[in-house]
């Protein structure tokens, strides 16, 4: 991928057009960085890139992203892929503390994210959610469809009582701590797909906590609105009501 100096950016200086955002406001990666954006205050280009049309295999988006996935963030002429990577430049843009600069405590951060992105995303999101809820993720037949399920869902519980009792806690108000972190953007996404797909967090209740605490954020309901109403909070959508949205 290309790379080239950039200005720097300061909280509310920049103009609309500096940052652009390719995403899709259903997409578990996109919604992360929307809504960290809008708590920095940034102003972005919001680009639309329509997945349930199949744009993002169509030619124009695939020269931005091979790949053919969002988000993309732009910024001038240097392009950036990655869920991650997009919350850690933006932080990094900004010197936000929600990605720390000490050496240690930053690792803590990538650490929990990595923890997110690889292990909680494959069971939770790519194994339970996404087969049910988005139809180029069925598996098809009844009985293979069945398996994954049987495979992920264990896994993806085993997974969020560590979330639950290990990494929250009954004293921490976010994933790190008490102060919130880039991992509490980058797990929110993944755990309210999960959420939608209709997983019950209710034998885990640090996770329910930490769960009503980012929902209640402001930047979640403004950055969420089109995720909500198409999901709730908490129901189950079916691939075919998802195919006919
Ligand atoms: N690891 C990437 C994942 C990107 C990704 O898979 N994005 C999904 C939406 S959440 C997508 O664009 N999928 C397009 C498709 O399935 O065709 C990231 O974190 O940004």
């Amino acid at each position: 991928m290309k790379t080239s100096q950039h200005p720097s950016v300061h909280k509310g200086q920049q103009t609309p057009s500096a940052l652009r955002l390719h995403y899709h406001p259903i997409s578990t990666s996109s919604r992360p960085v929307m809504m960290f954006a809008a708590e920095l205050g940034l102003l972005i280009d919001y680009r639309l890139v329509d997945l349930f049309a199949d744009e993002q295999h169509g030619p124009a988006f695939t020269a931005i992203n091979p790949n053919q996935a969002v988000p993309v963030l732009e910024h001038g002429d240097f392009r950036l892929t990655e869920s991650s990577a997009i919350l850690k430049y933006l932080a990094d843009l900004v010197g936000s503390n929600a990605y720390a600069v000490d050496p240690q405590e930053r690792a803590r951060v990538n650490e929990a994210m990595d923890w997110f992105n690889t292990g909680l995303s494959r069971e939770l999101a790519h194994g339970f959610a996404y087969p049910q809820l988005f139809p180029n993720h069925g598996r098809g037949d009844a009985t293979a469809q069945a398996a994954v399920l049987a495979w992920a869902k264990p896994r993806a519980e085993r997974l969020l009582s560590i979330l639950d009792e290990t990494m929250l806690g009954p004293v921490g108000r976010f994933v790190l701590g008490d102060r919130i972190t880039l991992a509490d953007y980058l797990g929110l996404g993944i755990v309210t797909v999960g959420e939608a797909a209709g997983m019950d967090y209710s034998p885990w209740p640090h996770l329910g906590r930490w769960l009503n605490t980012m929902k209640a954020r402001p930047a979640y309901a403004q950055t969420h609105a089109v995720f909500m109403n198409m999901f709730g909070q908490t129901q189950a959508v079916d691939a075919v009501t998802l195919a006919e949205a």
